[in-house]
């Protein structure tokens, strides 16, 4: 492959300028048509960097675990982008907080990359933004790129599943719950951590996961060619998969900085297991599917607004709600439309 780069920003971003990378960055946020051409020089230059999801239910500690992660792939020679996406608040309330214990612990250091964003508009825009932001630190050369964010629904899990692993943060709270389960993004997790570990009631939330992940009706969760299955404890022995991952339950306390190198041990575990069994291509390969998928959806629905007259388009969704014709045919009938224009 001929590899050029034809935009001097975008060479500037390659080297590590973070004047260049940030000015970039706020291009793809506010979406400008000239971050694509910068983007396009950029693209042969990703694809080289662990992306790392880090997600969890508000307060659980996820930006306390960032910052020791950070650190300890600091110790381990790596570089490291962190990104920090709170989508619950336009204002970036959760976000900036986390930032400044960030600042503290981590700024000065030329290997640390921070940036935090928050939702501007839909979460649709702000995972695209993520998936964009993510490139221009991957082709920046970061070795690891940990991605923060609120795990509460689907528009959070969509944002971690830009990437190659994903650490799903619990810890013990009142109850017996488990809130990772509530919002439904325990089955994403590569690899379970329960923080706050000097808490009387953390056994009791790591029995818990354990006996999900082990005992859960006689299955278990591993993540095959990109998505998370259940299967039988005998079939995994007897299928001949022994590549297949095996989620396990690690504890920290990032307050005081215990079990981290666990965790990061796990983390590079988990990149080998990807690169060794091929899922880190079908990965890629889902991850650009979906991405291509998105792009031209967004360019369709572009194309109907500027080409289909507001009226014509009007009448079509006052006759689907009348019953008077079929949501299919309504589309077809736009469809049509687009291609004669
Ligand atoms: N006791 C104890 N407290 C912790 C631990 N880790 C984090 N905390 C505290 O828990 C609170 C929340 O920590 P954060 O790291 O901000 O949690 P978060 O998940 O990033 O929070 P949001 O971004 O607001 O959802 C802070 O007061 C931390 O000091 C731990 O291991 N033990
Ligand atoms: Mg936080």
């Amino acid at each position: 492959m001929i590899r050029s780069t034809t935009s001097p920003s975008a060479e500037q971003v390659r080297q590590g300028n973070i004047r260049a990378m940030a000015r970039l960055i706020s291009q793809i946020e506010r979406e400008e048509p000239a971050a694509q051409v910068e983007m396009a020089a950029l693209y042969p230059y990703t694809g080289q960097a662990h992306i790392v999801g880090v997600t969890g239910a508000p307060g659980t500690g996820k930006s306390s675990l960032v910052n020791e992660l950070a650190k300890e792939l600091r110790r381990r020679e790596k570089t490291v982008a962190i990104v920090a996406v709170d989508p619950s608040s336009p204002f970036t309330g959760g976000a900036l907080l986390g930032d400044r214990v960030r600042m503290r612990d981590l700024s000065g250091d030329k290997g640390v990359f921070i940036r935090s964003m928050a939702s501007r508009g839909s979460l649709g825009g702000l995972a695209r933004t993520t998936a964009g932001v993510i490139k221009v630190l991957d082709a920046a050369a970061y070795h690891t790129i940990l991605i923060e964010t609120v795990g509460a629904g689907q528009a959070e899990v969509d944002i971690a599943s830009a990437a190659h692993s994903t650490i799903v943060i619990e810890a013990p709270g009142l109850g017996d719950e488990v809130q990772s389960i509530k919002a439904g993004i325990l089955e994403i997790a590569d690899i379970l951590v329960v923080n706050k570990a000097d808490h009387p009631n953390s056994q009791r939330t790591v029995k818990t996961l354990e006996m999900m992940l082990h005992f859960g009706s006689t299955r278990q969760m591993v993540r095959h060619h990109g998505e998370t299955m259940l299967i039988d404890d005998t079939a995994a022995s007897t299928n001949g998969r022994d590549l297949d991952w095996q989620v396990k339950v690690y504890q920290t306390i990032a307050t005081q900085s215990q079990g981290i190198p666990q965790v990061i041990d796990a983390l590079e575990a988990h990149q080998a297991y990807l690169r060794a069994s091929g899922e880190w291509q079908e990965r890629e390969k889902a991850r650009s599917r979906q991405e291509i998928e998105q792009l031209l959806q967004a360019q369709v629905l572009r194309q109907l607004q500027t080409r289909v007259p507001v009226q014509e388009r009007e009448q079509l969704i006052a006759a689907v709600a009348a019953r008077e014709i079929d949501p299919y045919a309504a589309a077809l009938q736009l469809f049509i439309h687009l291609k004669q224009n």
